[in-house]
């Protein structure tokens, strides 16, 4: 760190300090704040990138949604208790709340976050700050509740926090709340639910349950579904397994030749689980198109469906 690097003139002597042979300098300046960005990026780049479970090993549920929907009140009635605020007024809660229960023996953390705005509209300031801490509770968890609002339909909002949780590769479960107060026949949550498969199409693996937090209408099923959806993260298929599937598949549509060259997937096996994980070697990885790769996991989501939890692929080379 070079500090005191104020002037244009300075900062290129800064350079200088190569020659001392202790790695890239950073010129800086304590007192103007410049160059102090740079020098945080690269200590952040140089922690280790540490892998290790946190030492709580329960198992960890996101109340995610944008403001109102009723994730407050959905706690409450999982826990039985008026344990956070519950209140009309959108973003009544601005930090995650971790509550620790003991579900039926399993350690469980519910995590209620305020709702998350739609980039753009957020507010600065504290608004800012509860979104942020909102995703960062996406990121802690294995399992997020994405709660929506019935009266209003899926919204792109919804979709946005349903592309983040899958970015995360995190498991999920839909939550259409309010259900008390929709005007139903025969064919409303039929409707509701092929609505909900339309716009979450890229996370169509996804169970979606109609509830009310308000009169507790099937929210007894709430914690067993993310608990199961939880525990399709850690299946491990046998190779054996995974090879059929990819034959089959490859046999039943091989990949779409691009200028006379064609995908071909010679064997894979599963990496990792928490989420499933698979390595597959191929002749051209950067042959394998985004369609072909989803056509892919469908038949592998044939075999085993992975309810509500999200599948890795990872192309390699073999030669
Ligand atoms: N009719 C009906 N109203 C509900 C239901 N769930 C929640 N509400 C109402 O919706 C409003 C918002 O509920 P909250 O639980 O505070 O919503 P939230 O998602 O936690 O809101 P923020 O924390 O502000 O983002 C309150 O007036 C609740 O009474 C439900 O199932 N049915
Ligand atoms: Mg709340």
């Amino acid at each position: 760190m070079v500090n005191k690097a104020d002037s244009s003139n300075r900062r290129l002597n800064a350079y200088d300090f190569y020659e001392l042979g202790m790695g890239e300098p950073f010129p800086i300046s304590a007192v103007h704040g410049t160059g102090t960005g740079d020098l945080l990026d690269a200590l952040v780049a140089s922690f280790p990138k540490s892998e290790e479970p946190e030492e709580d090993e329960s198992v960890k549920i996101a109340i995610v949604g944008k403001p109102n929907v009723g994730k407050s009140s959905l706690l409450n009635q999982l826990l039985g208790e008026e344990r956070s605020i519950v209140s009309p007024i959108p973003g009544t809660t601005r930090d995650a709340i971790d509550t620790k229960i003991d579900y039926e023996g399993l350690d469980v953390t519910l995590i209620d976050t305020a709702g998350i705005r739609r980039r753009g509209r957020i507010d600065p300031g504290v608004e800012k700050y509860s979104v942020l801490r909102s995703l960062r509770a996406i990121e802690r968890a294995d399992v997020a509740l994405l709660v929506v609002d019935a009266t209003t339909g899926l919204t792109a909002q919804d979709a946005h926090i349903a592309g983040f949780i899958l970015e995360s590769w995190k498991s999920a479960v839909v939550i259409v709340n309010k259900w008390d107060v929709v005007v139903k026949d025969t064919y409303t949550m039929t409707n509701f639910t092929h609505h909900i498969r339309e716009e979450l199409n890229f996370m169509d693996y996804v169970p979606v349950l109609f509830i009310s937090a308000k009169t507790g209408l099937r929210v007894e099923q709430v914690l067993p579904m993310a608990l199961r959806v939880q525990e399709e993260r850690l299946v491990h298929l046998s190779t054996s397994q995974l090879n059929i599937v990819l034959q089959n598949a490859q046999d039943k549509h091989p990949a779409p030749a691009h200028a006379g060259r064609q995908l071909k997937i010679y064997y894979g096996t599963q990496v990792r689980n928490n989420p499933p994980t698979f390595l597959l070697y191929a002749n051209e990885p950067k042959l394998s198109h985004f369609t072909y790769m989803r056509f892919l996991e469908n038949e592998l989501r044939k075999v085993y469906p992975y309810l509500g939890t999200p599948i890795r692929f990872v192309v390699r080379p073999r030669h």
